[in-house]
């Protein structure tokens, strides 16, 4: 398996860097603007104090080390009032096994009607909405990624804590397969596992950490994708815990 590990912020473009990047500053540039006149005024631009990485990993996908650093306590925040109204629960495997890692969800009534889940039917109510804070910075993550057009109706919560883990799967239950998926991390590390079409193929070993954003989308839609069990440890803000959100356009 190849490993990408933690990388300086300020070496991580070392072959085709310069070219990559200029073009990823452009796309963001003219992305922004189609954005603004689109959705509105949003903030597209906040300052960032350190440097995001742009790390391509396959095409398609990019990791994005930092990129939800300066703006952590507000998506922490954003994401307990949602946790507030619509409450972690535990779910079950497509077969019906009992899975550790604990879900919440928000996002519109079409993509809770689609994503409804009959294992869990107490879960009823419609699921509140993306808050605009967590919407705009997966519309900004997408952007950054090559992927202007992305716009989600749902935001997917997991919530792993030590010996947890994700089993190897593939994002296939969406209507769009045109649109990617943005992925932010906040608690503790783990190492995400990004394989290939089939369940079997090689995988990435990525570190994920505080603040880290993954977008996997056109040639790499389909990535079989997982999580390793989680090591016990303590983040200054979510303790024991890694969360993960990830937005999808799924209706
Ligand atoms: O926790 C993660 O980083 C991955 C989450 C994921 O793959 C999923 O919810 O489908």
């Amino acid at each position: 398996m190849d490993t990408v590990g933690r990388v300086s912020r300020f070496q991580s473009n070392p072959s085709g860097a310069f070219l990559k990047r200029s073009r990823a500053q452009f796309c963001f540039a003219f992305s922004s603007l189609l954005v603004y006149y689109e959705i509105g005024p949003m903030n597209l631009f906040s300052p960032l104090a350190i440097e995001p990485t742009y790390e391509e990993l396959f095409p398609g996908a990019v990791l994005m080390r930092g990129l939800a650093l300066p703006q952590d306590v507000e998506f922490f925040a954003a994401m307990q009032k949602v946790l507030a109204l619509a409450p972690l629960h535990n779910t079950a495997t497509p077969g019906g096994l009992p899975m550790g890692v604990m879900v919440s969800d928000c996002g519109t009534p079409e993509a809770f009607r689609r994503r409804w889940d009959p294992l869990n039917p107490q879960i009823r109510k419609l699921w509140p909405p993306i808050p605009r804070v967590l919407m705009d910075f997966s519309l900004r993550c997408a952007v950054r990624a090559g992927f202007p057009l992305f716009r989600p109706d749902s935001c997917h919560f997991n919530r792993y804590h030590a010996g947890i883990k994700l089993g190897i799967h593939q994002d296939r239950h969406e209507c769009d397969l045109t649109q990617p998926i943005v992925s932010i991390s906040l608690g503790l590390e783990c190492i995400f596992l990004l394989g290939g079409m089939q369940r079997t193929d090689k995988t990435k070993r990525i570190l994920l950490e505080h603040g880290d954003v993954i977008v996997w989308g056109g040639p790499s839609r389909m990535r079989f994708h997982g999580v390793l069990p989680l090591k016990p440890g303590h983040h200054p803000m979510t303790g024991p815990y890694r969360y993960n959100l990830t937005f999808r356009k799924v209706a």
